[in-house]
């Protein structure tokens, strides 16, 4: 296990408090008609810190999973777990159940918080697994009341679930030390202030949406905006209504703005330039922009994106500068308070112009793999530094993206998937006798999950494989193409060339 290096007192809840404190009175997050101060966010996130503490003095660590819609009950939630000293656990809302079952056994988590929406969902797992349930429904009151628990920076805070390069998604531990060193860095690169208002539509399972969007609005005492289903249309509407001044979102999602936009009048386009104009800030990440992307939105919007890099294991790493060049096809330069390096295969620093593997130090860097010492050993160089498993080379001060060290990575519409984890499910299936998964590329999605596979009955429909897939992955990892073979093509020692596979399809 990775040492704990911060052991100070300070706190992050204690700051985050404060923070919303100074802005009590202030539009904290919008759902539709609704609107919530900062003061009804810390009295709400109060009362459930106390409902799960149920008259102990900490949760001490305690795994809370939480299934609930974008909005101010997900954020409540949120502070609750971390306030009364327990690990949040988001839940993605699209999984089905066998993919929450996993999370729910992996993390050990003894409390299950559902709001109205998820609960008849989530219920009968909750039972199975014998967990404690807490309904939002129910509007739960707390019966006592204890001091909140004081928690040491290292204090473990969230467990995100990352694909890799192994079968199984792991669970990405992040203490309060991280956590406030991932938004802090933000908010001073991007020039974060509390007269700013985001639009939130990216899932809030994963970094992006949960640290970028959310938790840096909300350090700030700006305003945070859920638009629950992404749609073109219903981003394009609220961005016209004006308020809206910043925006964050994966590659996929500013090309299905753009056609949406590209779908409309010369005038109407010019309408939606004079409200995009206005904004202050936009970011792109996830995956990689492509320039064709970046140029479209910039003649539609008025606006250069900002293209940062980042992984659920470090937060944000690197970023192209808010003031300065915002070179297309880079990410950009390190930013404050982040160390980068490339290296090359015996990790020694490679010259400059050699592209090498991006590894990272700082505080933004999680602790450790969930219950998983070798994976975690294994992701460190012995002198401490986070092997990414991407490979970049820095021309002319910025940083840009060649690659990853493993075929076996997927990035689709933002999501990392593992090829390893759908060949896994679909070698269960009766008549897949073998498949090999690959990324394809894609101009909308990045990349599209493809799966090659041997079949045993000739009168086989991948109709019929697909619905059996969605009972057991959440869609966006589901196959987009299938390609039935003969055989995989392989090398000399029998391994399946994907490369070779790419090409067929
Ligand atoms: C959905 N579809 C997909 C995918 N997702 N097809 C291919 N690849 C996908 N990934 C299909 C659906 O199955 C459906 O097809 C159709 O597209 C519309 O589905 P829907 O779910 O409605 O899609 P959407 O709502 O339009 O979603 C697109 C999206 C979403 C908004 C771009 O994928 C998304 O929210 N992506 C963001 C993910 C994210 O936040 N990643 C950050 C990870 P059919 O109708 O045939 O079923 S954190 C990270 O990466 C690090 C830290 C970082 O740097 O940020
Ligand atoms: P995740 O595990 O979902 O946090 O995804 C992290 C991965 O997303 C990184 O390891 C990169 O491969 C990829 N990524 C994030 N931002 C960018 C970007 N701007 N350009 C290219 N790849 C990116």
């Amino acid at each position: 296990m990775r040492k704990l290096q911060h052991k100070t007192t300070e706190q992050f809840m204690l700051k985050l408090v404060a923070n919303a404190t100074k802005y009590a009175q202030q539009r904290a997050i919008i759902v539709g008609e609704q609107s919530f101060t900062y003061q009804q966010l810390l009295d709400a996130s109060e009362n459930l810190a106390q409902v799960l503490l149920a008259g102990q003095t900490d949760l001490s660590e305690k795994r809370v999973a939480f299934i609930v819609s974008p909005g101010f009950d997900y954020v409540a939630v949120q502070w609750a777990i971390w306030r009364a000293g327990g690990i949040a656990v988001p839940l993605c809302i699209s999984y089905p159940l066998p993919s929450l079952q996993y999370v729910l056994e992996d993390t050990q988590a003894e409390i299950v918080v559902a709001d109205a929406q998820y609960e008849a969902f989530i219920r009968p797992l909750v039972a199975q697994l014998q967990l404690s349930f807490v309904s939002l429904q129910s509007k739960p009151q707390a019966t006592a009341t204890v001091a909140l628990p004081t928690l040491e920076k290292n204090r473990r805070a969230m467990i995100l679930y990352t694909s890799g390069t192994t079968n199984l998604p792991k669970g990405v531990v992040t203490t309060h030390h991280n956590l406030e060193a991932q938004i802090s860095t933000l908010v001073e690169a991007w020039q974060w202030r509390s007269t700013d208002h985001i639009l939130c539509v990216l899932p809030l399972h994963h970094v992006h949406g949960i640290i970028n969007v959310i938790s840096c609005a909300l350090w700030s005492g700006a305003t945070c905006e859920f638009l629950p289903q992404f749609t073109a249309e219903g981003v394009l509407n609220l961005f016209n209504q004006g308020k809206i001044n910043v925006f964050m979102a994966v590659p996929t999602i500013y090309f299905k703005l753009i056609a949406a936009l590209e779908s409309l009048s010369d005038t109407e386009q010019q309408q939606h330039k004079a409200v995009l104009q206005a904004f202050r800030l936009m970011v792109s990440g996830s995956a990689a922009l492509p320039v064709s992307v970046m140029e479209k939105w910039q003649h539609l919007s008025g606006h250069r994106l900002l293209e940062r890099y980042g992984m659920t294991e470090i937060g944000m790493a690197i970023s192209n500068p808010y003031t300065g060049e915002r070179k297309a096809g880079y990410i950009g330069q390190a930013l404050p308070g982040v160390e980068v390096r490339l290296v090359d295969e015996h990790n020694q620093v490679v010259p400059t112009g050699e592209a090498g593997e991006i590894q990272i130090k700082g505080a933004n860097v999680f602790l450790e793999y969930w219950n998983k010492p070798e994976a975690t050993q294994k992701s460190f160089t012995s002198d401490g530094w986070f092997k990414t498993g991407d490979v970049a080379v820095v021309e002319e001060g910025y940083y840009r993206i060649l690659g990853r060290d493993s075929i076996d990575i997927i990035k689709s519409g933002g999501y990392k998937i593992s090829a390893l984890e759908i060949e896994e499910i679909l070698r269960t299936h009766p008549v897949v006798a073998d498949c090999s998964v690959v990324g394809v590329p894609n101009e909308e999605w990045g990349e599209l999950v493809a799966a090659a596979l041997i079949v045993k009955e000739d009168s086989f429909d991948t109709q019929t494989l697909h619905a059996w897939l969605r009972e057991r992955m959440p869609a966006y990892k589901t196959p987009r193409k299938y390609l039935v073979v003969n055989e995989l093509p392989r090398n000399a020692m029998g391994k399946v060339t994907k490369n070779d596979l790419k090409k067929l399809f």
